[in-house]
């Protein structure tokens, strides 16, 4: 090696950090909770490849006291040789932008995060990154700050700590507080994340350790039964018609694998994944899938005499109707479009569902004509309503277009300019009244909401357009809605551009928060995907000092602040509900833009929110119960 050469090669291993660095949203997203937790999501996929080749049974996730995150995995160890830069390959992995990530075509990857991130962004955007390699007996270690290396190579070659009878890689990891907004990862969607990686790789055990200080936790996520126990999860709860079908198969290169169950209920999930990367917004591999299906449930229907001649064929939503779907697609070379590059583009993945589907699915329904009449039963029973709902929504639309207040609840805001606008959706009648006198009338809605609304997920079309909440928010938007059998959703006609959830801060208001989020989720995704959905943070705790200024406290962190960092005697006031400030409290702390604290909602929360509406409607008691059990601390607090 000549030392121009490596100079050389330091000089753009530094511009790529810096590039990083400066700009990291364009390598994982955002720089909010989503990104934070992306780095984590982008070390384990490199773990995962490692089993996808063969070589890995376990990975093990850790999220360190000090607010770092460990994973291990028991692989062939990330190469430590004398890489023809000069120096360790593993300094290669980590310091090169997109050595060994997606866009490397060396390697075939099967595995993958949002933005083809590499191990090497996740070290430019880490205060300090270590990493231990056990490999021939030995550990090699090396170490990182901001991404520069701070170990120094003996002949090119990493240091060795000790002697080791495991083999793998462990990573180390503290994101960097200068670059993420939030530095604290959440727990909720990592274990979300891992158990659907689980799902996706039947093999593989991923262990999960929460050490953080008061969120002490431990999972093992092992599904030995694959996408079959994913769909058994998704479908808790509700009443299944059949066991689970189940296939794969392989063409030109491309893994096809399905797995699905109906249920007795007015709703179709289905879930797509492309090298194990969850495809928010659909693509090739759905469609080819859905075209097959429908194609096979009418010929079959046709030819069992379900359908007469004159009758129309079913439409692809009557067949799917009640159906919970995994498509799960590995791909040697996927194309990803959309607005959040997570839709599969490449059209040869239709061709391969679609051929696979035909096959082995003619196969199964030949040797299974029960679960066929089942399923073709659902698709009759569908087309039934869907004549009915259809009339409903013709009526629905044209009865209350334009009439903003369909039951007298709404008090809208005087302005028209939508990028000005907001609407608080309320709890309560009570906090309702004192959000309307409290607003600035210029720009602010409210609409007060009573008890718990409609469960989405539950009800079927007509009665959730027949739901006098649903139906007031939809005609306050002003944007149509998207769903089923139809897209009326337009999102330039939204009225107001913050959409503000308003509820206690209890076990009822997070409730309701919950159902909320799963109509938007299901019937207006893209007011999430764009940012217009916000969850209004009102403060815990007021506190009145003998001396000095009266403060609102938003959580118990900051209580626990304050109550260090004050001297002096106060009172201290728990707010239980929004319904117990007065107007000018709920202006300071809630609505007033210069003070108050919003949170945007992200599409996982509202995936997540849905997922969690299913596990409480369910008809089954048992998961309830064992979500009042895990939520019990809010719920004393309240009593
Ligand atoms: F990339 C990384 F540093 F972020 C990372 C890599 C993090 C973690 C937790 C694990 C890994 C990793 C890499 N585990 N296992 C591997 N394996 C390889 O890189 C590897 C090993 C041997 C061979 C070979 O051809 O002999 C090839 C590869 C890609």
């Amino acid at each position: 090696m000549s030392s121009a050469q490596y100079n050389a090669d330091s000089i753009t291993v530094l511009e790529g950090l810096e590039a990083v660095r400066k700009r990291p949203g364009m390598y994982i997203g955002s720089v909010g909770t989503k990104g934070l937790n992306h780095l984590i999501y982008e070390i384990v996929d490199n773990a995962v490849d490692e089993h996808l080749a063969g070589f890995c049974t376990e990975i093990v996730v850790t999220l360190n006291q000090d607010g770092s995150c460990t994973v291990k995995d028991n692989g062939r160890g990330i190469p430590v040789e004398m890489h023809k830069k000069g120096v360790s390959a593993e300094r290669v992995v980590l310091s090169t932008l997109h050595a060994g990530g997606k866009f490397d075509n060396t390697a075939y990857k099967t595995s993958g995060g949002l933005h083809g991130v590499g191990s090497s962004v996740v070290n430019a955007l880490s205060e300090w990154l270590s990493i231990k390699v056990y490999v021939d007996g030995k550990i090699h270690y090396d170490a990182y700050q901001r991404g520069v290396p701070t170990v120094e190579l003996l002949d090119g070659l990493l240091p060795v700590l000790g002697k080791t009878r495991e083999r793998g890689t462990e990573i180390t990891f503290l994101p960097d507080a200068e670059i993420f907004e939030k530095t604290h990862f959440k727990a909720e969607w990592l274990k979300s994340r891992l158990h659907e990686t689980a799902y996706l790789n039947p093999g593989l055990t991923i262990r999960y350790a929460d050490k953080r200080e008061g969120e002490e936790d431990e999972a093992v996520f092992h599904e030995p039964e694959g996408i079959i126990a994913y769909v058994k999860e998704l479908n808790t709860g509700k009443n299944v018609i059949h066991e689970p079908v189940y296939f794969k198969g392989t063409v030109e290169g491309m893994e096809v694998e399905v797995a699905f169950q109906f249920v007795d209920a007015f709703e179709e999930n289905i879930l797509g994944f492309c090298n194990n990367i969850f495809t928010q917004e659909g693509g090739t591999h759905l469609a080819g899938f859905k075209t097959r299906f429908t194609m096979l449930i009418n010929s079959y229907a046709r030819e069992l005499g379900i359908l007469k001649e004159k009758d129309a064929n079913f439409t692809g939503a009557d067949t799917r109707n009640g159906m919970t779907a995994i498509v799960a697609v590995k791909h040697p070379d996927p194309i990803f479009e959309g607005q959040t590059k997570t839709k599969l583009g490449s059209t040869d993945a239709t061709k391969g569902v679609f051929s696979i589907t035909g096959e082995e699915l003619q196969r199964f329904f030949d040797r299974n004509l029960e679960t066929l009449k089942n399923i073709i039963a659902c698709a009759e029973k569908s087309a039934k309503i869907r004549k009915a709902e259809e009339k409903a929504k013709t009526n629905m639309l044209t009865k209350s277009k334009f009439s903003f207040d369909s039951n007298g609840k709404l008090a809208n805001c005087e302005s028209r300019e939508a990028e000005k606008c907001e609407i608080f959706i309320v709890e309560g009648d009570s906090a309702g009244g004192s959000a309307k006198s409290a607003r600035n009338r210029i720009y602010q809605a409210i609409l007060p909401i009573r008890g718990k609304i409609l469960n989405v997920e539950k009800a079927s079309m007509d009665k959730v357009l027949a739901n006098a909440e649903i139906k007031t928010m939809i005609n306050a938007f002003g944007c149509g809605f998207s769903e089923g059998y139809g897209n009326d959703f337009d999102i330039s006609k939204l009225r107001y551009h913050k959409i503000i959830l308003m509820t206690d801060a209890d076990v009822d208001g997070s409730h309701i928060d919950t159902l909320l989020l799963t109509f938007l989720y299901r019937f207006m995704p893209e007011l999430i995907y764009n940012g217009h959905v916000y969850i209004a943070m009102p403060p815990l705790y007021k506190v009145v000092p003998k001396r000095g200024e009266e403060q609102y406290l938003y959580d118990d962190k900051e209580l626990e602040r304050y109550r260090k960092t004050h001297r002096g005697e106060f009172t201290l006031q728990r707010y239980k509900g929004l319904g117990e400030m007065d107007p000018e409290q709920l202006w300071e702390t809630t609505l007033d833009p210069e003070r108050r604290v919003l949170k945007q909602v992200e599409i996982e929360d509202a995936r997540l929110a849905s997922e969690m509406t299913e596990l409480l409607m369910g008809s089954d008691v048992p998961p309830r119960r064992q979500f009042i059990y895990e939520h019990a601390e809010e719920a004393e607090i309240d009593a």
